[in-house]
């Protein structure tokens, strides 16, 4: 059969004999009667043949680089090195070379798919899906439904079990496991994220200012956006905010008690992206501190009180408001403790020192 470019050609009745069927030319050639019963090969060679009737008696359908096999109705075994468009298309064994595209339109109430009665041989064909809606995640559609129990052999090209692709904006992953165990089904899925946490100082000290670095990423590169909180010790510490262009957000605390605390990042993706989180130990040891102590200008009287006063600071890096006692010794006596107040000064008075030993402290 010969049908021109542009032009369709509809056969409504059957066809039927011992010869095959060659469709040729650029047009598109449609078959719709529902009992031919011709028994020869059918290639489609050129153009596109659309099979909305039975043409199962053929002994196999070949379609060439180039060509097209389309339609809702039911042929014998398939080979397709060119183009496959099935609108519900009931075949035989289905084999789909590394030449060839199948195509199929992912309508939200009947999307387009091939039901196989046989094996499903895939040598890396392309497939080509469209979308006219938005799915909700966990949607799912069948597009090849293969009988039996046996698998499908081999994947659509740069697409392996469970590969994400991206299909006119939305988000699906395909299984080759699907359905009741050997379907081929794409199923509507949120973009996988990964998010970890980085402290900028791993063993820090008391009152030492510590950076939390929050990195989301998703299949390797950044996500486009987002927000991340903080929590240290399960309690938010820091309000979501937005993650920057690199998926990175930050949080800076100088107040983590000493000991060991746990920082995590909470990561909500914006629509299509999943959520992830990460928690880390931070460690945290006491500051190193200097103490100086102060005496009244002298000459001391022997009898009389002495106010003593001693101011406790941390050491870099250490930092905040330390806490605790200091002893004061007159010489190797102990005279007696004052608590270091939130100014880091501690005061004794003495009643009386003794004369001559130097005044210190321990
Ligand atoms: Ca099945
Ligand atoms: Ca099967």
């Amino acid at each position: 059969m010969q049908v021109d470019a542009g032009g369709t050609v509809a056969i409504t009745s059957p066809i039927s004999g011992a010869g095959g069927l060659t469709k040729t030319s650029p047009g598109n050639l449609r078959l719709t009667h529902a009992s031919s019963s011709y028994t020869g090969a059918t290639t489609v060679s050129a153009g596109q043949l659309t099979v909305d009737g039975l043409i199962a008696s053929s002994s196999s359908v070949q379609v060439a680089s180039g060509a097209t096999l389309a339609g809702s109705g039911v042929v014998p075994a398939v080979s397709v090195a060119g183009n496959l468009t099935p609108r519900g298309l009931a075949t035989g064994n289905l084999s789909l070379t590394s030449t060839s595209a199948m195509s199929v339109d992912l309508a939200a109430d009947t999307n387009d798919r091939v039901d196989v009665a046989g094996t499903v041989q895939l040598s890396g064909p392309v497939l080509e899906p469209s979308l006219a809606h938005v799915p909700s995640v966990g949607d799912s559609f069948t597009i090849v439904d293969n009988d039996g129990s046996d698998a499908v052999s081999g994947t659509f090209a740069d697409l392996p079990e469970g590969a994400y692709l991206i299909v006119d904006g939305a988000r699906l992953q395909i299984s080759y496991v699907g359905g009741s165990g050997n379907d081929i089904v794409l199923t509507a899925a949120l973009a996988p994220t990964t998010t970890t946490v980085s402290s900028s100082v791993p063993s820090a000290v008391t009152g030492e200012p510590i950076t939390f670095t929050a990195t989301t990423t998703s299949e390797g590169t950044a996500v486009p956006g987002g927000t991340t909180r903080f929590l240290v010790d399960g309690d938010q510490a820091q309000a979501p905010t937005s993650v920057d262009a690199a998926g990175k957000a930050t949080f800076t605390t100088d107040s983590l008690p000493i000991g060991e605390t746990t920082v995590t990042a909470e990561y909500v993706g914006p629509t299509g992206f999943a959520d992830s989180d990460e928690s880390r130990i931070q460690s945290v040891g006491a500051a190193g501190t200097t103490t100086t102590l102060t005496v009244p200008a002298g000459p001391l009287v022997t009898g009389q009180p002495v106010s003593l006063s001693a101011t406790v600071s941390p050491t870099s890096p250490g930092g905040g408001s330390p806490a605790g006692d200091v002893t004061f010794y007159d010489g190797d006596a102990q005279l007696g403790t004052g608590s270091v107040n939130s100014s880091g000064l501690a005061t004794y008075v003495a009643d009386s020192l003794s004369v001559g030993p130097q005044l210190h402290r321990q």
